[in-house]
């Protein structure tokens, strides 16, 4: 079966023919369609094309290029974390789902206005077991688009020892009347509510993190309830770049004095919860072992019932 593409580029009719015998034909056809509709468009309204290259963009080509160093996988049985560094700034996104077809698409709610070169990117809402198909791609500020061929992997099976999320409302969110009192620090001396800030912690968003400023195992923060608080469950997702800035396990204090832990952590890719008898109005989590470097958590949840 063969496929022709026509189109018109500054008044020149130029013909494209293409074998479909290659699986990622549609890959590569899509942007010289979107190349063959922004060259015609221009030459409709008049607008200046004339510094549009006339080049067709093989997105996986320009893969290879571009991005130096990924995609690495953190895998967990409901969640994955993906990192990849770029040669330049971009904007970045994974498109992920079960099948070729991927459904559902995730970037890194980080992101620089003018995009970054590291990216974390977090998929979520997993099924443990099971097999994904994903492709990481994204924009450069040349206007190139790239992509990777499809990649998969397959989720963890559930962790028979790892204990559910409790039942009821996460009190240590911000939404629900905590805040932060303190913490070791926010990276680049940012404030709480900064891109790193400790407020991510809190925050319900498992796209942002709280990241101190290089203090490994010295890292800590503490949060005060909206109220008096018998606290039953803790949950706690460390954050990772992969050698460094993971924590590893942790402990808790209560404004009374006690304390409980040390919570292992057995890895980075989703909450790990833990079962706890304390009375507190204030708590401040403090990192043991880690990785070092920039410490910090996705999200630090509080689950329990308020003292009568
Ligand atoms: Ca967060």
């Amino acid at each position: 079966m063969r496929y022709r593409l026509k189109f018109k580029f500054r008044g020149m009719q130029i013909w494209l023919t293409a074998a479909a015998r290659y699986a990622r034909l549609p890959q590569v056809l899509l942007p010289l369609v979107l190349l063959a509709v922004a060259c015609s468009n221009g030459a409709v309204t008049g607008a200046n094309t004339a510094q549009v290259p006339a080049q067709l963009i093989d997105p996986m080509a320009e893969f290879e290029g571009m991005v130096v160093d990924g995609p690495i996988l953190e895998i967990g049985s409901t969640s994955v974390s993906v990192r990849a560094t770029t040669r330049e700034k971009t904007v970045c996104a994974v498109s992920y789902g079960p099948t070729t077809d991927y459904g559902r698409i995730a970037t890194d709610d980080a992101m620089d206005v003018g995009g970054h070169k590291d990216h974390h990117p977090v998929l979520i809402g997993l099924e443990p077991n099971t097999l994904y198909h994903y492709s990481f791609g994204g924009i450069g500020p040349d206007g190139k688009v790239f992509r990777s061929p499809d990649f998969t992997f397959r989720t963890l099976p559930a962790d028979a020892g790892a204990l559910p999320e409790p039942e009821g409302e996460n009190l240590a969110a911000l939404g629900a009347g905590a805040r932060v009192l303190a913490a070791s620090s926010n990276f680049g001396g940012g404030d709480f509510a900064g891109r790193w800030g400790a407020n991510s912690a809190f925050d319900g968003d498992l796209t942002t993190q709280w990241s101190s400023d290089g203090d490994g195992d010295g890292a800590w923060i503490e949060i005060e309830l909206a109220a008096e608080t018998h606290v039953t469950s803790l949950g706690f997702w460390t954050r990772t770049m992969g050698e460094s800035a993971q924590i590893f396990s942790f402990q808790v204090e209560t404004d009374r004095g006690e304390v409980a832990g040390p919570f292992r952590l057995s890895d980075a890719s989703s909450v790990h919860y833990f079962e706890t008898d304390l009375t507190a109005r204030r708590l401040k989590f403090q990192a043991l072992e880690t990785s070092g470097g920039n410490t910090g958590a996705v999200e630090i949840l509080v689950y329990g019932s308020p003292v009568p």
